[in-house]
């Protein structure tokens, strides 16, 4: 699977809720975990890339025409001078989810300084490096806080989902 195909099976024609773009293909193996946690919970959403240095004119556009399409939240993943998720953040009205992914040098600390540093006014939820499971997670928890059927769904899905890890935790520890 790439970013392109990452939505079709689990989602159908349902219009995406969430935007899951990364920099590069090459950070998909990292995004990948955010598609599949997005997946777990029925969330529909698309996968692009859209990088901040190489394509900046779409990504401008992307962020700016995001929540006229639809989308509810933005997962951004991108690697070394990660400028992605905050320049989406500057342009779009969504809630913004960076994920700094680890390139071979500098250990992801570049990346995770890049996305995390943001300036008063334009907000990035950043996670761990490579968090990308927590970023699907946050963006399934994000879409759980209205009062819409989703997100009565979605709550329900999300204790049943908590209660499953305390068991599991509960069978290891006994
Ligand atoms: C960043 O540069 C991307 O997000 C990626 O993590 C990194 C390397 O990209 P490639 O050279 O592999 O395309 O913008």
């Amino acid at each position: 699977m790439n970013p392109e195909t990452a939505a079709a099976p689990e989602t159908g024609a349902l219009p995406p809720l969430v935007g899951l773009v990364m920099g590069s293909d090459s950070d998909w193996p990292v995004m990948e975990a955010a598609a599949d946690a997005l997946a777990e919970f029925g969330i529909p959403f698309e996968a692009d890339v859209v990088s901040a240095h190489r394509m900046p004119t779409e990504m401008i556009r992307y962020g700016q025409t995001a929540h006229e399409r639809g989308l509810r939240v933005i997962i951004a993943g991108a690697g070394g001078a990660a400028h992605l998720p905050g320049m989406l953040a500057s342009v779009t009205p969504l809630p913004v989810i960076g994920v700094p992914v680890p390139l071979k040098t500098l250990d992801g600390m570049d990346s995770l300084l890049s996305i995390v540093q943001m300036p008063a006014g334009v907000p990035v939820a950043t996670v761990s490096i490579a968090g990308a499971r927590n970023a699907g997670l946050l963006a399934v928890r994000m879409l759980a806080s209205g009062t819409d059927d989703l997100a009565v769904r979605l709550r329900g899905d999300l204790l049943d989902f908590a209660q499953e890890l305390n068991d599991v935790a509960s069978r290891k520890g006994a």
